[in-house]
């Protein structure tokens, strides 16, 4: 066993570190307040080759492992969640997703321009009433024969405005359930393809998260991915390894908040002296410190299962659930720490607290998680 990272993973995580200090640190607050995406940020994310890390490097994609991927995720989640999510995405749904599962003329079109940060991604699974039960697709989509017809709405879908290319999950033969769904890679400009309205959310509102509308949209057969029926598994194995990155997301939101609270309490003084030299308030940073080292080593390692071939459904539902939990609990007491200048948006942490919810939330909640981790406990 060896917990120490390469030459290369620090590297990495420290060119990541400085980026999220130099680039993502300045209108931070700004890009919250407004729901303002960071664009030109994602550019430069782009260019330091952060969209597409696990990819083949064949179609632009860096070739590197999950681990890489996932320090890269914490560091930048420590200061902007918002931008962490859109990495995320692109990198473990959409570019993993079409990168194991796509066609090599799939790989040559789309691909190339998603590893780069040309284009962004979106993954598209949840609906008005298919979120968590996810088979209870109700956007259709017709085989014409050369093509399909999509029909529907989508619900909650990160990069749902500033996407390019969207990894569309639908029904085919609703007879045949999970087994009649399959997965689509459609472009933004298709006739009959509407991004529907922009959420005003609590948290990651840098992000830009939209509903979509199908209206008789036109899928030349060629874009489906893998055969037919496999839209169901595609997405549960997608979102498999989402989930390490998300875990990692947590882990960040976690990290960041802890530093925060730390630094303040070695500057803040009452009673006579600086808060940390209080018990009530050190006993909170060793609390934090220890939560936060525990779901390091579980993100670390469902990556790192990952990374080895071996199965990680199980483990990065775990790492998720508990990495989600950490980073709400370590945000609420970082808040706290700081007191009154914890709820005001220039001291970060309240940022933090709101980011951290939608860890519980997305690519499965944290109840999602227990089912998946309950299943495969109960298997054999
Ligand atoms: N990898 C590969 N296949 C998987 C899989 C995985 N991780 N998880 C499930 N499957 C397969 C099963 O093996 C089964 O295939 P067979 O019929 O060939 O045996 C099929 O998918 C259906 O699985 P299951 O019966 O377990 O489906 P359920 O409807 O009970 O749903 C859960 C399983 C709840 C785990 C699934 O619906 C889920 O993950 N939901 C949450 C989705 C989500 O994350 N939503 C958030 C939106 S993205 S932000």
């Amino acid at each position: 066993m060896d917990f120490g990272l390469t030459e290369e993973h620090l590297m990495i995580r420290d060119a990541a570190r400085d980026f999220a200090r130099t680039e993502l640190l300045p209108g931070v607050i700004e890009r919250d307040t407004h729901q303002k995406f960071p664009t030109e940020q994602v550019k430069k994310m782009g260019e330091l080759g952060f969209l597409g890390m696990m990819a083949d490097p064949q179609y632009g994609g860096g070739g590197m492992d999950t681990i890489s991927y996932v320090l890269v995720m914490e560091e930048l989640s420590k200061i902007d969640a918002s931008a962490s999510v859109i990495v995320s995405v692109n990198n473990s749904l959409v570019c993993w997703g079409l990168d194991t599962y796509g066609t090599d003329a799939q790989k040559e079109k789309y691909l190339t321009k998603l590893t780069t940060g040309e284009s962004i991604g979106a993954f598209c699974l949840s609906e008005p009433e298919a979120g968590s039960d996810a088979t209870s697709q109700k956007t259709t989509a017709i085989d014409k024969g050369d093509h399909y017809v999509l029909n529907g709405t989508k619900n909650w879908i990160t990069n749902g405005g500033s996407a390019d290319f969207y990894l569309v999950i639908a029904q085919t033969d609703k007879e045949k359930k999970h087994k009649g769904i399959n997965a689509f890679i459609v472009e933004k400009n298709w006739d009959g393809f509407e991004v529907g309205v922009k959420e005003d959310k609590l948290g990651i509102r840098g992000s830009d998260t939209h509903s979509l509308i199908f209206n008789d949209v036109k899928v030349p057969k060629e874009n489906r991915i893998g055969e037919d029926g496999f839209g169901f598994k595609f997405a549960m194995k997608t979102l498999s390894g989402g989930r390490i990155g998300i875990a990692a997301q947590a882990l960040g939101i976690a990290s960041g908040a802890y530093e925060l609270a730390r630094d303040y309490s070695k500057v803040r003084k009452a009673f006579g002296t600086e808060i940390c030299n209080h018990q009530a308030i050190a006993f909170k940073l060793a609390d934090m410190h220890t939560n936060i080292t525990a779901a390091r080593h579980m993100v670390m390692k469902s990556a790192w299962d990952k990374d080895q071939g071996r199965n990680y459904d199980m483990s990065g539902a775990m790492a998720k659930l508990y990495a989600s939990q950490v980073a709400m609990d370590v945000t609420v007491e970082a808040v706290q720490v700081h007191g009154g200048n914890g709820y005001v948006k220039e001291y970060h942490v309240e940022r933090l607290m709101r980011d951290a919810k939608i860890t519980q939330i997305y690519e499965g909640t944290s109840e999602i998680q227990k089912i998946v981790i309950s299943r495969g406990l109960l298997k054999d």
